[in-house]
């Protein structure tokens, strides 16, 4: 069974079931060893809370990579989510071409809106330097409200088949090898994900749920890096991971005080047993 060590670059969010306390288990139960480099700790997310405190962690990080370097500390692949600041991208960058082993997958997860809109504290200088992550990165899974922010498309929240295609061609002129773009529903009860590599274009369709749930992009995004590593193809990880994180929305959504996040733990024996 492969086992790699994965290095996931997010923030702390200390509650609210984001980032890495959801990367952290969710790639411990696919079976790989994980190492962190946190971006920031927040004491909760932004989505929903307020009056939360945010500690930077950008000039931490030379450092830190500098010690692993020296240590001759190598990764499998490297997983990025929420980062900090415009600034620590570069950083992040020097990390994909510097701590890298051989033959690794770089995933960037451009978590930084949804819904039409960016999340609060992140502006045109941070998008521009994530999309030169993305541009360095493998395999990037961006929502829609993302793609349009790298790819600078107007966003629309109806949409028809060649707009979805033209967000895809976008995406891959940037570099990336292969796109992973979640929530993509093209009837109203309907949702999934499309994959797009060398070209070709699958969309993996699922139900829809009445309710989004805050922290569902980070389960995905987990769930998937996960299921890659354990050697499945692009297209069956995306599949594994939709059905698990639909899962995980059906264990939350009937209880109104867990609005802040999904309870992904109860579930995980699913994800266990879809990998197998
Ligand atoms: O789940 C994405 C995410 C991660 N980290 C922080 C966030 C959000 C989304 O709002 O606020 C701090």
């Amino acid at each position: 069974m492969p086992y790699k060590k994965i290095l996931s670059v997010q923030d702390i969010s200390c509650v609210g079931q984001c980032s890495l306390t959801v990367a952290l288990p969710i790639l411990s139960a696919t079976g790989h060893e994980t190492a962190i480099l946190p971006s920031a700790v927040l004491s909760t997310h932004t989505g929903g809370f307020t009056g939360y405190t945010f500690r930077d962690l950008t000039d931490d990080m030379p450092a830190i990579a500098a010690h692993w370097k020296k240590e001759n500390i190598r990764f499998d692949a490297v997983y990025t989510g929420y980062l900090g600041s415009a600034r620590q991208i570069a950083y992040v960058k020097d990390i994909f071409d510097t701590l890298c082993a051989e033959g690794a997958t770089t995933f960037v997860d451009p978590a930084m809106a949804d819904n039409g809109k960016l999340y609060y504290g992140f502006d045109d200088a941070f998008v521009q330097e994530m999309k030169s992550l993305c541009a360095a990165a493998d395999i990037i899974l961006p929502n829609i409200t993302e793609a349009c922010f790298i790819t600078g498309t107007p966003y629309k929240d109806v949409y028809d088949e060649a707009y979805i295609d033209a967000l895809l061609k976008a995406l891959s002129e940037i570099g990336a090898k292969t796109v992973i773009l979640t929530g993509v529903g093209f009837t109203p009860d309907t949702t999934g994900v499309m994959v797009y590599e060398n070209g070709k274009a699958r969309h993996y369709r699922h139900k829809k749920l009445p309710k989004g749930s805050h922290g569902t992009g980070d389960v995905y995004a987990s769930a998937f890096v996960g299921a890659y590593l354990r050697g499945k193809d692009a297209y069956e990880a995306a599949g594994i991971a939709a059905e698990y994180t639909l899962r995980c929305i059906e264990n939350t959504v009937d209880d109104p005080d867990h609005w802040y996040g999904v309870k992904f733990e109860p579930v995980l024996p699913y994800l266990i047993d879809a990998l197998r």
